[in-house]
């Protein structure tokens, strides 16, 4: 693999295409559609919008403890770390670990999509003209390798997982995902996470049902993706979202639900749902601290450090291979 090139581990060559994930979702029983498929351009679009809503306290508070803890989150990871982040996006939470990081050898962003990768590299080269920037357009979930860096092969490595992004992995999937991770850090690599904690469920459920609508928008987009990508033909008025905590299982769980008997076609095949019957599109899992042990432990890290907001909404972690 060639350093400074991204890496091409795409959808179309796992063949997990949107395409084939919907027809393969909507004819299983329970009807569901990976999470990943709501970022398309207007999803993401969207999702910045969340990101801003008074009742998704969950964005401005991880960036508030990021900003508040960088300067101790550095000290424990020390000078000259390879930073690795699983799914980059546009880095605006890397930028406060860079600016207190120091002499990090390399910033190796991992994203699926390739467009937001090459904006976020150029932005970030501009502001940061001495880092070696190495994107890598993948899914973080499953990343064979990292590039070899020539000039900083002997570097630790310092993942950095924000967002609480882990909460939409099922628990094999996250525990899955942390393996991964763990081998690709290698030995004396470290973990940031970030994880939305369990708290009040009427808190919980407003962060998901916003007064504007703006997260049933964001649900309802990946109807209007099919219509747009595969010739579907959603009535989105016939659809509603729908978003609720399961304390039994720790999570937010969410689906579109059809209103009314109806038909749709979608590439070529017709689909009926019945009135009430949901597609599940997201699972959002809330962690507390022992829930985050039970899956480091076994992935081989320790965690050694939690920061949280003084309302102890969020918690930025780090985890130490073991
Ligand atoms: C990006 C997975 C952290 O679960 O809070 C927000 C996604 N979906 N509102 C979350 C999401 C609806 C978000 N994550």
């Amino acid at each position: 693999m060639v350093p400074g090139l991204p890496l091409k581990n795409t959808q179309a060559s796992t063949g997990d295409t949107f395409e084939a994930a919907v027809l393969a979702g909507l004819s299983r029983r329970p009807r569901a559609i990976p999470a990943k498929f709501l970022y398309d351009a207007q999803g993401s679009a969207l999702f910045d919008a969340i990101c801003e809503l008074p009742e998704y306290y969950l964005t401005r508070t991880e960036i508030t403890i990021l900003r508040d803890r960088a300067p101790e989150i550095a000290a424990l990871a020390g000078p000259g770390r390879q930073l690795i982040e699983f799914g980059s996006g546009s880095s605006v939470k890397t930028r406060l670990l860079l600016d207190s990081l120091e002499a990090v050898a390399a910033y190796v962003p991992i994203d699926i999509s390739g467009e937001h990768l090459e904006a976020t590299s150029r932005r970030l080269r501009a502001d940061y003209p001495a880092l070696a920037i190495v994107p890598v357009c993948a899914d973080y979930t499953d990343l064979p390798m990292l590039p070899w860096l020539p000039g900083s092969s002997g570097a630790a490595k310092l993942g950095f997982f924000p967002g609480s992004t882990i909460g939409n992995l099922d628990p094999d999937e996250a525990l899955a995902f942390l393996r991964n991770a763990r081998r690709l850090l290698g030995p004396g690599g470290a973990l940031v996470l970030g994880a939305d904690l369990k708290k009040d469920p009427g808190m919980l459920h407003a962060a998901y049902n916003d007064s504007a609508g703006v997260t049933a928008a964001f649900s309802l987009n990946l109807l209007a993706r099919m219509n747009r990508e595969l010739g579907a033909s959603f009535d989105l008025e016939g659809f509603a979202h729908e978003a609720f905590y399961n304390p039994a299982a720790g999570r937010i769980e969410i689906y579109i639900r059809s209103l009314r008997p109806q038909s749709v076609r979608i590439a070529g095949q017709r689909f009926f749902f019945d009135a009430g019957e949901r597609v599940h599109t997201e699972y959002s899992y809330k962690y507390d601290l022992a829930d985050m042990d039970a899956l480091a432990v076994p992935a081989g890290f320790v965690r050694t450090q939690t920061w949280t907001d003084p309302g102890r909404l969020f918690s930025v972690n780090y985890f130490v291979a073991t």
